[in-house]
């Protein structure tokens, strides 16, 4: 689906309301589902100014309209809240650049769904927290990214991608492809499978809470990776959560339960060294205290409760796509090796256990928290 050449980047990018003369395009893989890139321009005063182009992966997104429409109404929202403080949002939030034609999002010139951001300069990112001050940072970030949104109405967002979090649903989708055996590997994936099995008793347990209506349905982001935090490059302060396409009608135990999965272990996501994953529990401890700082207000008490289980239910589900991808041909997630998705599954089936093995630890911890 990436769109190859510079020159079909330049006729995308000069669709949007961009001042200025283009300068350059460069690929930016780190994503696993659309292609983003990183566009220079010049403005008339001279300067080089970057953009985000993207396209939407429409297998993913279905309706990419509406994740569209989504995202416009999210930044809208956070953008007029954070200019009641600050002189300037511009620099420090996601905006969305217009097309000339007066859209949030362009059609390719070979099809496809395309949106322009601000790039927020001065910022990194990191695929593995590396210390309590980080993950406090991190916290605070989706905390406050909650809190921005809690008062724009969920019914106005659409569910882009439907029972995206339904981890029993993606226990089936895993069952499925194990019956179709697609690819001749079922053999091969055994032992995760029984493993999955013996942590299925639980996957219901937030599906089930929901539908009773004990856990309210709020805006929520959906794909909260560590990764997806820009931090200042100077001083390792969080500026604000990226990657909006999955921001719908959701719980807020997935959002916090995404970011202890991808945040208290060590390890790449596709680590093959499986001793190396592990539970850090002074990230744990950090990452809530910046979460419930910043959103803990808006919390019940059954969903601050539920934290440190969510965190297990999230590296299930994720262990769950990626062995169900694998089997089915790696058809959704990107990879650049064919195992890679059964290296991703097994790193968040040693995680989940890990995490399974700490879920007192980190009960006492939230306990201390809140008192
Ligand atoms: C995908 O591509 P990225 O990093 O934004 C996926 C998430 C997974 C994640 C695992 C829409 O996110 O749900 O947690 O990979 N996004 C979608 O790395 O499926
Ligand atoms: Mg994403």
């Amino acid at each position: 689906m990436r769109a190859s050449c510079e020159s079909e980047i330049e006729h995308i990018a000069d669709l949007f309301a961009i001042e200025g003369q283009f300068e350059s395009a460069v690929g930016i893989e780190t994503g696993l589902i659309n292609s983003t890139w990183l566009v220079t321009y010049h403005s008339q005063s001279g300067e080089a100014v970057r953009y985000i182009l993207q396209r939407i992966n429409e297998s993913v997104f279905g309706q990419p309209q509406e994740v569209m429409r989504n995202v416009a109404a999210v930044t809208r929202h956070i953008n007029q809240k954070v200019l009641r403080v600050k002189r300037d949002a511009s620099g420090q939030t996601l905006n969305l650049y217009p097309g000339r034609t007066g859209y949030s999002h362009v059609e390719g010139p070979q099809g496809g769904i395309w949106r322009c951001y601000n790039f927020i300069e001065g910022c990194r990112t990191y695929d593995v927290v590396e210390n309590t001050r980080q993950a406090y940072q991190a916290g605070l970030a989706f905390g406050a990214f909650q809190d921005l949104v809690s008062d724009l109405p969920a019914t106005q967002l659409s569910e882009v991608i439907p029972d995206f979090h339904h981890t029993p649903k993606r226990y089936q989708q895993l069952q499925n492809a194990v019956a179709a055996d697609e690819c001749g590997l079922v053999s091969e994936v055994r032992d995760e499978l029984a493993r999955i099995e013996t942590m299925s008793g639980e996957m219901d347990r937030i599906v089930s809470l929901e539908e009773q209506g004990e856990l309210p349905i709020r805006v929520t982001h959906n794909d909260t990776k560590i990764n997806n935090v820009l931090f200042d490059v100077d001083s390792d302060e969080a500026v604000c959560v990226i990657d909006l396409d999955t921001v719908m009608p959701g719980l807020s135990l997935y959002d916090i339960g995404d970011l202890i999965r991808t945040s208290v272990n060590p390890a790449a996501e596709d680590e093959p060294d499986l001793s190396q994953v592990q539970v850090r529990m002074p990230i744990f401890e950090a990452l809530i205290e910046g979460y419930l700082q910043s959103a803990g207000k808006g919390l019940s008490p059954l969903e601050i409760q539920l934290i440190p289980f969510s965190g297990k239910l999230l590296a299930v589900e994720l262990g769950i796509r990626f062995l169900t991808d694998y089997l089915s041909k790696d058809s959704y997630f990107r990879v650049t090796h064919p195992q890679q998705n059964l290296f991703r599954a097994r790193t968040q089936l040693k995680l989940a256990e890990e995490l399974a093995n700490a879920e007192q630890q980190m009960n006492a911890c939230i306990q201390k928290l809140i008192y």
